[in-house]
């Protein structure tokens, strides 16, 4: 019987691993490497299925997607000052991501869903101000260095 429950636990416990994981994003007026204003991560690797949870660890900031910077059929999202947001992951491809009170200053992040780049130069055209738009950029050359195949494919569909 023991063993019974414990072989029920292990497969659920990996199934269900297997199947989504919540992704936690803190909030952060400074981070460890002294940035300020700043999400705990900047570059977010999902899949779909995952959900992304932003957390107010600091005051003063929110959470949300920006218009036309993720991928079609996915749901934007707006979080409140102070408030934890979750943002579902139901497609593959890039969402740009701000604190809308200091995007010009650099709190912005990128999801990354399935390894898809292919809205790059949807994301890219989206106006994030200042720093923000330079980091968002900045991130997507990143995303695009290291999921080299599917940046392949989006070049072999375009
Ligand atoms: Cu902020």
């Amino acid at each position: 019987m023991k063993n019974t429950l414990l072989a029920a636990t292990v497969l659920f416990a990996s199934s269900s691993f297997a199947l989504a994981e919540t992704i936690e994003v803190e909030m952060l007026n400074k981070n460890e490497a002294g940035d300020r204003m700043v999400f705990g991560q900047e570059l977010i690797k999902a899949k779909v299925g995952d959900v992304i949870r932003f957390i107010p660890t600091d005051k003063s900031h929110n959470a949300q997607s920006v218009k036309d910077a993720l991928p079609n059929g996915q749901e934007p999202f707006r979080g409140k000052m102070n408030k934890a947001v979750e943002y579902e992951i139901t497609e593959t491809g890039l969402t740009a991501i701000i604190c809308l009170p200091h995007q010009n200053m650099g709190m912005v992040a990128l999801v990354v869903a399935g390894d898809d780049v292919s809205n790059a130069e949807q994301v890219l055209k989206a106006r994030i101000p200042g720093k923000g738009g330079k980091k968002i950029e900045a991130l997507i050359e990143q995303a695009r260095s290291t999921v080299p195949t599917a940046e392949n494919a989006s070049e072999q569909n375009s």
